[in-house]
């Protein structure tokens, strides 16, 4: 079954929404495999964000990604990636849709929330770098076949 990390990053934890934005996936039918609170440090922020080295937000995001605990995890499901991606909403928080996570409790795209991974490869390389694979569980839940057809 695909797998994505997902980080609620700082201002998440500040703002006490983990509990309602965890609530949001989970509904969906998402399946938590792996969770921690934890602090980035410098050189994680740059491992997590290599993509964006060199970038003009990219002090910002490190500054902000590394202020505070997050809470980050592994979510599992049938294409984790994409239904993570649009449970999150749009990277600018100003114009993701009513509905998304973004779109509901975030306005402004350097405090958007939640870190989602956008493709496959990119979910491998993130959750290795925050996760050991004895800490990423495998069980099944008595509902699975009321939300997964196969
Ligand atoms: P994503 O989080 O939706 O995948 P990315 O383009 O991968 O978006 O950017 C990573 C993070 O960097 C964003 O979630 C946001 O926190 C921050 N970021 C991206 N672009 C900007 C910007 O133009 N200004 C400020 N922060 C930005
Ligand atoms: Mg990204």
């Amino acid at each position: 079954m695909e797998r994505t990390l997902v980080l609620l990053k700082p201002d998440a934890v500040q703002r006490g929404l983990v509990g309602q934005i965890i609530a949001r996936l989970e509904a969906r039918g998402l399946k938590i495999a792996a969770m921690k609170l934890m602090q980035m440090d410098q050189a994680l922020a740059h491992r997590h964000y290599e993509a964006h080295v060199g970038k003009g937000f990219f002090p910002g995001l490190v500054g902000f990604i590394t202020s505070g605990p997050l809470v980050a995890m592994v979510l599992e499901g049938k294409d984790a990636v994409a239904i993570v991606r649009n449970t999150m909403g749009e990277t600018n928080a100003a114009k993701a849709a009513p509905g998304t996570i973004r779109g509901d409790f975030a306005i402004d795209i350097g405090r958007n929330l939640i870190h989602g991974s956008d493709a496959v490869d990119s979910a491998k390389r993130e959750i290795a770098i925050f996760f050991r694979d004895s800490e990423i569980l495998s069980y099944s839940r008595a509902n699975d076949p009321w939300i997964l057809e196969s």
